[in-house]
């Protein structure tokens, strides 16, 4: 048995990774760190609480006296989600993104050292690559050059880790992934955005002139890429994770607009968003040939996957749509 600790495990991906990894290792017992911002919902993790094997702890990246203590616990591996992780949020209050992703970040991997952990994940984005033309794809190689508030925090928050590799010998693997997708995600985010308010027939807000693109990972085959990180990703590496497919804006909303069969009068066009990235692509031939990781989703299959899911799931959307799902009470379990 393992104890991992993840970090925003009430996220969506983390939330996603807990689920995966419950699955394929039952026996590992999982710490699940998560302050509960506005992006922290504990419906994500519901049907885990008072199983055997899960235990969640409200705190903050950032406390690393209270991290101390849960590292005690004999952990060997910290999978770190915990992040402000919106871009448009970034650009209003970029200090939270510095605060958290770049303070929080050295927090945890202070306590993470001092209690000599085995591997320490470190969850990035391909945005702190910056932004590409119509051709080309980032590379493990490609200088970082992030232009939103939330990529530079994300970018610090990177090399911080790389510095305690090669300070300390502190054994840290970075990954950086392109735009996930799939259920539980927050519904600021576009393709929760898009089903959510089409489900309503709201209008649906496209920035600029909708033929950004970015390229979709589904979220499941995020966690099992994760997961062959943990198992042999290489101290001191960064890997790139892609799902292959990129897509402009307009098409993701035409998409989701034909499969809940709704009019594209539901499309408004509205002013574009500061500094907006105008394409990634994601090469990630590296974790392909070095860890043998394979992504298993086309967009279509992980598209309506997410859809389903959504449909579904009307409590968890609606407690989000009327507040409820921040109740605080009993928040420790
Ligand atoms: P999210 O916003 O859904 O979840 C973030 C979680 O972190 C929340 O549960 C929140 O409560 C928690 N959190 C925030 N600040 C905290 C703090 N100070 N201490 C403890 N917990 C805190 O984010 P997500 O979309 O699941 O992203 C997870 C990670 O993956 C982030 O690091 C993000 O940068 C990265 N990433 C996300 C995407 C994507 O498409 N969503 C793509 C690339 C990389
Ligand atoms: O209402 C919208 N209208 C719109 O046109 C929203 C919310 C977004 N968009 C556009 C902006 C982007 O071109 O859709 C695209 C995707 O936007 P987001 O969902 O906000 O994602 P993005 O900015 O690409 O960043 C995401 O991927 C990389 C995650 O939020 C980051 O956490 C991750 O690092």
């Amino acid at each position: 048995m393992a104890v991992i600790l993840v970090t925003g495990g009430m996220g969506f991906i983390g939330s996603n990774f807990i689920h995966y990894w419950k699955k394929h290792h039952p026996q590992d017992h999982v710490l699940n760190v998560d302050l509960l911002t506005y992006a922290g919902n504990k419906d994500n993790v519901a049907s885990l609480v008072g199983q055997a094997g899960y235990e969640f702890v409200h705190g903050d990246i950032g406390d690393e006296a209270h991290l101390s203590q849960w590292m005690q616990k004999g952990v060997e591996v910290v999978v770190h989600f915990a992040a402000e992780s919106h871009v448009d949020r970034s650009i209003h209050s970029p200090r939270d993104f510095v605060m958290t992703n770049v303070l929080g970040t050295q927090s945890l991997l202070a306590a993470a050292r001092q209690h000599n952990v085995k591997k320490f994940v470190h969850i990035s984005t391909d945005e702190v690559y910056g932004s590409l033309g119509d051709e080309g794809v980032f590379t493990e190689k490609t200088a970082l050059a992030p232009n939103s508030p939330y990529s530079a925090s994300k970018a610090g928050s990177d090399l911080i880790v790389r510095a305690y590799y090669e300070t300390y010998g502190f054994p840290a693997v970075i990954t950086r992934c392109s735009n996930n997708y799939g259920p539980r995600q927050f519904p600021e985010k576009l393709i929760p955005l898009i089903i959510t308010r089409a489900i309503r027939n709201e209008p649906i807000p496209i920035y600029g002139d909708g033929l950004n693109v970015r390229d979709w990972l589904y979220v499941e085959d995020h966690c099992s890429a994760i997961e062959r990180v943990i198992q042999d990703g290489v101290p001191g590496e960064v890997y790139n994770i892609g799902g292959h497919q990129e897509r402009t804006n307009l098409d993701v909303v035409k998409s989701i607009l034909k499969e809940l069969n709704k009019s594209e009068d539901l499309i408004h066009f509205v002013p574009d968003r500061l500094g907006h990235d105008r394409r990634y692509a994601i090469d990630s031939r590296k974790i392909q040939q070095e860890l043998g990781w394979v992504p298993s989703y086309s967009f279509e299959t992980g598209l309506q996957e997410t859809i389903q899911w959504y449909l579904k799931e009307r409590t968890w959307c609606e407690r989000i749509a009327d507040g409820s799902y921040r109740d605080t009470e009993e928040v420790d379990h």
